[in-house]
């Protein structure tokens, strides 16, 4: 094999971004392994990761719509001439100083990421799938710490010391996975002396390998984590040193005020853990030399920012801050600025930061970025002009996603689309791009450079790591990030100064001694090794105002309920539609399927009746089909206040009597793979997002997992 080499780089067949190695051969892509020098790991999926590359569905040319939004038809068409209609929409709508009616939803692998940058010049904004998982978590972390973990730090799980607790909450860190390292991580520490704790309605595959699992009635997890504060106040097993040195004054004794009436007694018919349970848990946690929790859906729940909150004050009351095998805080090592730096516009100032009817109250906002839902309600609402998406499939990922497609084909009185450009970048013919006026064929992660800054990447040390290349890009694809800068040139050039994507990266890398070259021979991968721990201890304090932990959040006191502390009740869409609708959805992803697109739902591989994950039936419990005479296999309708799919039921005891759960992401109706394979969309059950969008950014949280269905046979 001699023109055989194994090249260091990074996969993306799901959000992880996990360190890999691919094996190229005469220019073939032969195989992929994780990187063993960044503790890397790949999953099925990364594995799978030749058919992506080489699916004969592989958009290779630029595409215009000739039908109506939605139909599907399309004529290639020259990059130059998509080039044009993007350049004169864009500059147009900037002409017409309405440049914030622009906005791209992306998945950042960077936090300078040259596509944010060609928002920010223009003026557009950010909408991102992010703030969809855990907003809520970043700024729960950010008013506590002023820190900000991120979306994907869980606790470095390899560090957790022996009789270290790690409890998943809401998280199926093996399946839904942060890094595909993690699962190793986690079952490494147990052989350690670690334990090992789930708490979900489900019975997942970390549940299989858990000491200990909860099976908590979804929407419970506040009042659980309350109790257990409760618990650890009552009894003082609290980490004295650590309130006393490094909460903030008044905040424990208002901390215990509130956990006065939560005793695990009164908050066990909220979550349905027997007390005795809370209280052993906690007794358990308080006594461990470290705790760390993890959650990824349990913060989309209805109360995510309440959830989020309690997690927070548990964790900083048993002093597992920035403590080995408890929660990290991130070292930022800043990149060089690429000068001039474009300011984002203050979208609050143009009075369009949020479109819900009460924007003031936004000010406390609960999500950095503006969240895709929004995209619906601000088309309907006339302040979104131009959308342009990569790497995302809102029109299957979109709360109520039936309610995303009838948007963008929402006509004016002059019967123009009241969206005016629609463009997809995408690898394949997707959900989102049949809707799309431009379909833009993108290169592959095989294909194409890109600088991960992400500073705390679980597997980068809070560094940065090189994407690279590993085969030729087919056809015409070109990189989105290419294509954005080649607008940004023609339309914001003083921004766009540099030459070309290498070069911009150089710069960012100046300031760590880096560039692109050095990165690729020192295998693709850097870190500053400062991760460290208790680094508040040698700073002499946290980023917050008072330079200590924040339990109690005062500019929460006025929203339209008091949130300064948790409230422990149940989502709203819960309580309000019980008697109706009896059982809980569980949506949950599987370590096949990747969110909702072609990458994974249209691979041979994944899709494999055997072998992969084909299909999404419902499961229910024996027990709840048995009472409504529901077999294995039965065809059944399953309603929710908004919508209703049919549906094959699975018998399996792996789910609570009161639960139904449906893998998320399938419904897909294009592909040769993806369609020929069955499934139904979970999103067709969730409420359309702008039917909750004057409380959603306050709760911090959306209704993707707290929606309530019946079965009808
Ligand atoms: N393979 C794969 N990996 C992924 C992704 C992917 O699509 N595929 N997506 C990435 C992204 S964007 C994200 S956000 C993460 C998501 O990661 P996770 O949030 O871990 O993923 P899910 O499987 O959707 O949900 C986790 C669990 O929450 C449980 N659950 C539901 N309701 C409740 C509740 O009220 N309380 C508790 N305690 N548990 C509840 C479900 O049963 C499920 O097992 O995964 C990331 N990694
Ligand atoms: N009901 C329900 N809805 C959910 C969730 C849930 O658990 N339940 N999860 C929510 C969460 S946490 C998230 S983060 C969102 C995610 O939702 P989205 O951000 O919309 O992400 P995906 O569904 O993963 O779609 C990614 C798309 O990118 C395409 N793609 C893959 N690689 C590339 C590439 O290199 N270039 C380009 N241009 N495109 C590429 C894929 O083919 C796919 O169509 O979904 C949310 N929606
Ligand atoms: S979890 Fe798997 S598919 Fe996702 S980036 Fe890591 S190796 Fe790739
Ligand atoms: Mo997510």
């Amino acid at each position: 094999m001699e023109n055989s080499k194994w090249i260091p780089t990074v996969c993306y067949q799901c959000k992880a971004e996990c360190a890999i190695i691919a094996r190229v051969e005469d220019g073939v892509l032969k195989e992929i392994r994780g990187n063993p020098h960044a503790r890397g790991k790949a999953c099925v999926k990364s594995m799978s990761g030749i058919s992506l590359e080489y699916s004969p569905d592989r958009l290779m040319h630029p595409l215009k719509r000739v039908g109506g939004r939605g139909e599907g038809r399309f004529e290639p068409i020259s990059w130059e001439e998509a080039m044009e209609i993007m350049t004169d929409k864009l500059q147009a709508l900037r002409d017409s100083g309405e440049a914030h009616k622009m906005t791209a939803s992306f998945f950042p692998h960077s936090i300078t990421d040259p596509k944010w940058r060609f928002l920010n010049a223009y003026g557009g904004f950010l909408n991102t799938a992010l703030p969809h998982c855990d907003s809520a978590k970043i700024v729960s972390w950010i008013k506590t710490t002023g820190g900000v973990p991120n979306h994907h730090i869980p606790p470095a799980w390899f560090t957790v010391p022996k009789g270290g607790i790690m409890i998943l909450s809401g998280r199926h860190a093996f399946g839904g996975l942060e890094d595909a390292a993690i699962p190793r991580d986690i079952l490494d520490a147990k052989e350690r002396g670690a334990k090992l704790i789930v708490i979900d309605p489900m019975f997942t595959p970390d549940a299989a390998k858990a000491d200990w699992w909860l099976p908590i009635r979804p929407g419970g997890d506040t009042a659980l984590f309350a109790g257990m504060i409760h618990y650890i106040i009552a009894n003082e097993l609290y980490d004295k040193d650590f309130v006393a040195n490094w909460i903030r004054e008044g905040d424990f004794d208002k901390l215990t005020q509130w956990a006065a009436d939560k005793t695990p007694e009164q908050m066990s018919p909220i979550c349905d853990i027997p007390a005795s349970d809370i209280r052993k848990l906690a007794d358990e946690c308080a006594k461990a030399p470290s705790v760390g929790v993890d959650s990824f859906k349990g913060i989309m729940l209805g109360n995510a920012m309440d959830f989020s909150h309690a997690w927070c004050i548990f964790l900083a009351i048993t002093g597992n801050i920035d403590n080995p095998g408890g929660q990290p805080l991130p070292d930022l090592v800043p990149l060089s600025p690429v000068e001039p730096v474009p300011t984002p516009p203050d979208l609050h100032e143009l009075g369009w930061h949020r479109t819900g009817p009460d924007r003031d109250k936004f000010e406390k906002f609960s999500f950095i970025m503006e969240p895709t839902w929004y995209e619906a309600q601000a088309i309907r609402n006339g302040d979104l002009k131009i959308l342009m998406v990569a790497e995302a499939n809102p029109a299957l990922t979109e709360m109520g996603d039936f309610g995303w497609q009838q948007a963008v084909q929402e006509k004016d009185a002059d019967g123009n689309y009241k969206l005016d450009l629609l463009v997809s970048f995408e690898l394949f013919m997707s959900e989102t791009a049949k809707y799309a006026d431009l379909v833009l064929p993108d290169r592959s992660f095989f294909e194409r450079w890109e600088l991960l800054y992400m500073p705390w990447w679980y597997n980068y040390g809070h560094g940065v790591a090189l994407r690279q290349p590993v085969v030729d890009a087919p056809g015409e694809c070109r990189h989105a990030n290419d294509v954005f800068i080649e607008l940004g040139k023609r339309i914001v050039p003083e921004y766009f100064q540099f030459k070309d994507l290498i070069e911009y990266y150089d710069i960012e890398l100046s300031g760590l001694d880096l560039s692109v070259e050095k990165l690729q021979e020192a295998g693709g991968h850097w870190a500053p090794g400062t991760m460290g721990f208790r680094k508040y201890e040698q700073r002499g304090g946290f980023d917050t105002p008072s330079q200590k932990v924040h339990l109690y959040w005062e500019d929460l006191e006025e929203a339209p309920w008091d949130q300064a502390l948790p409230r422990v009740a149940p989502p709203a869409e819960y309580v309000a539609h019980a008697e109706a609708f009896p059982f809980y959805l569980v949506s949950y992803r599987t370590i096949y399927h990747a969110g909702s697109g072609q990458w994974t739902f249209n691979n041979p591989q994944l899709r494999d009746k055997v072998s992969g994950f084909h299909s999404n039936p419902l499961l229910m419990n024996p027990a709840a089909a048995g009472e409504l005479g529901i077999s294995e296999g039965d065809n059944v309708t399953v309603q929710s206040p908004s919508g209703d799919v049919e549906v094959a039921v699975a018998l399996t005891e792996r789910i609570r009597p009161d639960c139904v759960g449906l893998a998320h992401g399938f419904g897909s109706t294009v592909g040769a793979v993806a369609t020929a394979a069955g499934g139904v969309s979970d999103n067709r059950l969730i409420a359309d997002a702008g039917t909750t969008l004057d409380y959603q950014d306050l709760i911090g949280g959306e209704a993707h997992v707290s929606t309530r269905v019946r079965i009808v046979t």
